[in-house]
Parts: C-alpha cells; structure tokens; sequence
C-alpha cells in the first residue's frame, strides 16, 4: 500500500564541482548505517537504484577516501521519503517526502548541445517549479582560491545565475504570466564549509553582502516579473554553511588523504529547512504585507498544512485551516496572530509540545516540533541565518 504522504521539494543550484553530488551522497549515506538510527523515522530512498549509488557513494568516501565520480551537466532529481516509524493510522500522513532537484550550473553559460538537449534542460527546469526553497551552492574550494578578491568569483557565479534565470524565463513562463507557484526562499549555501573552520554563518553572509551584495539583489529583479506578489520572495535574506565531510588535502594533488564522514555540518537542517521554514516565511509575509490569497495558498499547499499539527488549540486549528483553503484578505488578517504563533513557536512550549507528542507517540508531530527545534539550534551555533 502506498504511504500517504507529504511532499516537499528543494531545488539545489551549483556549478560543477561545488559538491552537489557529494551533499546527496552524505545526506542519505548515513542514515544506511544502524548507529544513526532516528528514533521516529527512517530516511527511504523511494528509487532503490539510486538509495544503492548514493550509499555506494559515501562507503566510497567514508572507507577509501573516494569522491564520487564527476558528473557534468547531469541534472539529477532524487526522492526520499522520511518514514515515520510506529503505526500512525490516525495521522494524515505517514511520511514525509523530500524531491532533491539538482541543477548543474553549466546550464547557465554554456549553450545545450543539441536541441533536444534544450528541451531537456527546459523539462528540468519547470521541475523547479514546485520547489519552495532553493538553495544556491557558493563552492568553498572557489572562494579560498579566491582569497584576497572574493568578488570575482561571487560576482560571476551570482550572474551566472542571474542570466540562466533570464535565458530561460520565456520558456518557463510561456504566455502563462507570473507564477504563483515558484520557488520564494533563495537560500545562500556555502559549501564545503569545513575549510573555513574558524567562520560563522554570519562571516560568510557579511562577506558575501559586501562583495557581491549588489548582484543579489539585481537576481532578485530578474526573478520578480515570473512571480505573482513578488513581495513574497527572500532572495539573500538566508544563509547556511554546509560541509559534507571533513576532506583533508595534501600539496600533493587535488586527491584527498583523508575524508572523515562523521564530520558534517548543517545537513541535518536540510530536512528542518525544506519543511519548516516556509511555514515560518509565510507567518512573516501575512504579518507584514499584503499578500495575495492565491499567493499564501499555493505556498502554503507546501509547507502551511502542518501548522494544524504543531497545536493543540482547537480554535488555533481552526482559524489556520480556514484561512489557508478559501478565505478572502479580511478573515486571513484576523487569522494572522494564529499562523504566526503556530509557525513561530518557540523555546519552551516548542519543547514542551516535542516532548508531548512523543510522549503521546504522535511522531509526526514529534518529528516537525524536531526540525523547529533544529531550526533553533542551527541559528544557536551560528550555521543558519534566517531573514529577521
Ligand atoms: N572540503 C570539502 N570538499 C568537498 C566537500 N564536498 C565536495 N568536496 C570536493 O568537491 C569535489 C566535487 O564534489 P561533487 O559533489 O562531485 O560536485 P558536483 O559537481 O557539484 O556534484 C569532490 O570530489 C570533493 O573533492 C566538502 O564538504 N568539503
Ligand atoms: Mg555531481
């Protein structure tokens, strides 16, 4: 029988070698291991052939210190499924379930070989559209090369970027007009962050703000014409460092001695990030604009649906899910004290709620009150920096 399950989709932009493959690979790899075993769900691939690559993968890296073979131009979309554990046949879902769209960023420079190839990469591309957040690799390895004049490659790869988006704006759009569905939180992901050991995300979101804080924000007009209620969109407002192992270098050559897998930062908030921080960008966008109905709705059809399960306030419940199917601007702005305090929950009742929920076996619930406490957390050790 098939899970009842929800979906969530990330879309993952980097240019070839900034470690996309690698960061799949370390996501998924451990949880194959028994001594990493989560005590509410376990993490399936929903392709077995893929689950055996990316495990083969990280047993590459973790026992031979062996990077996974390069792949150029492929854009891959993998799919997982956090699977509860326990009967949960009084729960809405089952599992949750996470669609990796990668992107390689070749396709924003470098012209398809062939018009069938084209087709392809506009095929992927619309993939994207049902992502609510992207995140955008700035490869480590580039910008420690880059020492000293970080803006030259900051600047490239954000125009880089910004020109595939404009490369391939009429043919996602079509004659459509703006989208309401589109990805409306661009995070800013540092890769291979365990070169730079002594940094916070707040010195990589500074650096990247002063050298190419201008170009952020010019991506960002590209984007806002495909979008309706271009309001909604935070683009350069987050950031987060992410390390999938500790590699370690010789002068030797580009090969590395030594690759430790128990050492990785910021991937257990990627699960955190994809299904729990739309939920709080639209508490923040209700509170202080004036969004469209349509526009919450389809972004909340992601993320907005798990508000109900976060509290036991009936009358919260209910002021939230009936402001996310129909209502018009009047009962959503009476409704928004609820979804904020649902989305933004914090501290000690949030603790309180996680420890009622597996208390009660309720492992959905205990799983997302999780990743909002892992959310916390993340912001607490300085790897992830949300918008304010
Ligand atoms: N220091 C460090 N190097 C990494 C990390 N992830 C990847 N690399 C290096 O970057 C290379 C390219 O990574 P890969 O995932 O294949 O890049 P892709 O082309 O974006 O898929 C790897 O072979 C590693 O040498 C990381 O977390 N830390
Ligand atoms: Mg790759």
């Amino acid at each position: 029988m098939p899970l009842d399950v929800k979906e969530q989709h990330i879309a993952v932009f980097g240019e070839s070698g900034s470690g996309k493959t690698v960061l799949v690979s370390s996501f998924f790899g451990p949880t194959t291991e028994p001594a990493s075993s989560n005590d509410l769900w376990d993490l399936i691939a929903d392709n077995p052939g893929q689950g055996a690559r990316l495990t083969q993968n990280y047993l590459g890296m973790k026992n031979s210190s062996k990077t996974p073979q390069a792949t150029r131009f492929m854009a891959t979309t993998y799919s997982f499924t956090v699977r509860l554990k326990g009967g949960q046949n009084s729960q809405p879902y089952q599992g949750l379930r996470l669609g990796w769209h990668d992107y390689p960023g070749e396709w924003f420079h470098e012209e398809p070989s062939s018009e069938e190839e084209g087709k392809r990469r506009i095929e992927t591309f619309r993939s994207l559209l049902g992502s609510d957040v992207a995140f955008l690799l700035v490869d480590g390895q580039k910008l420690l090369d880059n020492k000293g004049e970080e803006e030259r490659y900051l600047k490239a790869l954000v125009r880089n970027f910004r020109q595939g988006m404009l490369h391939l704006q009429d043919d996602i759009l079509q004659d459509k007009g703006p989208l309401t569905r589109f990805p409306r939180i661009w995070i800013v992901a540092l890769s291979k962050a365990d070169l730079f050991p002594e940094w916070n995300v707040h010195d990589f979101h500074d650096l990247v703000m002063e050298k190419a804080g201008e170009d952020l924000a010019m991506f960002l007009e590209t984007l806002k014409p495909m979008v309706s209620a271009p309001e909604a969109l935070s683009v350069g407002e987050d950031f987060m460092l992410l390390s999938s192992a500790k590699f370690e270098l010789s002068s030797a050559g580009p090969e590395p001695v030594d690759i430790d897998v128990r050492n990785q930062v910021g991937l257990d908030l990627i699960l955190p990030v994809a299904f729990m921080l739309p939920l709080e960008r639209i508490a923040q966008w209700m509170e202080q604009t004036q969004i469209p109905m349509t526009v919450l709705r389809a972004f909340a059809a992601g993320a907005g649906g798990f508000a109900n399960l976060l509290t036991d306030n009936r009358q919260l419940v209910e002021s939230l899910l009936s402001m996310i199917p129909r209502v018009g601007s009047l009962a959503a702005r009476a409704a928004v004290p609820a979804i904020i305090d649902a989305a933004l929950l914090v501290d000690d009742r949030l603790k309180e709620m996680n420890a009622q929920a597996r208390e009660a076996q309720n492992n959905l619930a205990a799983t997302l009150t999780q990743f909002k406490i892992d959310l916390e957390r993340g912001r607490a050790q300085g790897l992830l920096r949300r918008r304010t």
